[in-house]
């Protein structure tokens, strides 16, 4: 069957993801690769729905860690089957604004929910689709407390379950993407995500262009 290729980007909140997905489609698409850019949770109208429930929903306060693992995953569920997998076998390259390893680090990790029990949801969910190449940028958790601050300064406020959540949660989740990057080294590449914009991008490009399919190959 025609693959095409499904690149993950994985990190703490505000390592850089969404400002080098655009970077990176941006580069594909200008030597004629067909580019889906998705995020998760979301990527699909029923994903979005969750999504909102997931962070936004004036009625989340009370959400446990159990029916958070459960909402990540049927958005995942959802966006594989209706996105992800006929974009890849179209031969498109699909590029996904976090993945399972999110659900390994968030929930696994920064909640404490037992790590089998959560990899047993996110293979239920994913049914065998998998990424070929995960791009971690890793920040400090100041850098990071940094950007989302001057972000924020320039934005609406507007209310996130997920980011109420306490310092130390944070660093388990950190600590969480250490060790998913030790552990499988072929996918996962650790990128230094603290560079300049541009050392960020060129960094990428260097990985991916090894990986790209040929343009036209069905
Ligand atoms: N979550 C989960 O718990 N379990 C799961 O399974 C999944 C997700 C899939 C999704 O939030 C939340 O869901 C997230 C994990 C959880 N929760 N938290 N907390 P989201 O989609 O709203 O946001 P995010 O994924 O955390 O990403 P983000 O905050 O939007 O950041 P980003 O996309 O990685 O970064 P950015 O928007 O490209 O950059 C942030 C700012 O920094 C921006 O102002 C940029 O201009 C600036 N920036 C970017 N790169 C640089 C460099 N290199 N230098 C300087 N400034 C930079």
């Amino acid at each position: 069957m025609a693959k095409g290729l499904f690149i993950t980007f994985e990190g703490t909140e505000g390592c850089g993801k969404s400002t080098q997905i655009e970077l990176l489609a941006r580069q594909l698409r200008a030597i004629s690769h067909r580019v889906r850019a998705l995020r998760e949770p979301g990527g699909t109208p029923i994903g979005e729905e969750i999504r909102h429930t997931l962070k936004h929903s004036p009625n989340n306060a009370a959400m446990t860690a159990e029916a958070e693992l459960l909402m990540m995953n049927a958005s995942r569920a959802q966006i594989v089957r209706e996105i992800i997998r006929p974009a890849l076998a179209a031969g498109e390259i699909v590029l996904c604004d976090r993945f399972y390893d999110s659900t390994i680090a968030y929930q696994g990790f920064g909640r404490e929910l037992d790590l089998e029990k959560v990899k047993s949801v996110i293979e239920f969910a994913v049914g065998g689709t998998k990424p070929d190449l995960t791009l971690f940028l890793h920040v400090p958790a100041d850098v990071s407390a940094e950007r989302l601050r001057s972000r924020q300064s320039t934005l609406p406020f507007v209310r996130d379950r997920i980011e109420e959540a306490d310092r130390k949660f944070f660093e388990r989740v950190a600590h969480g993407y250490g060790v998913i990057a030790a552990s499988e080294p072929q996918r996962v590449k650790f990128i230094n995500g603290a560079q300049a914009v541009d050392a960020v991008c060129k960094t990428i490009w260097e990985i991916v262009q090894s990986r790209l399919p040929k343009v036209g190959r069905w």
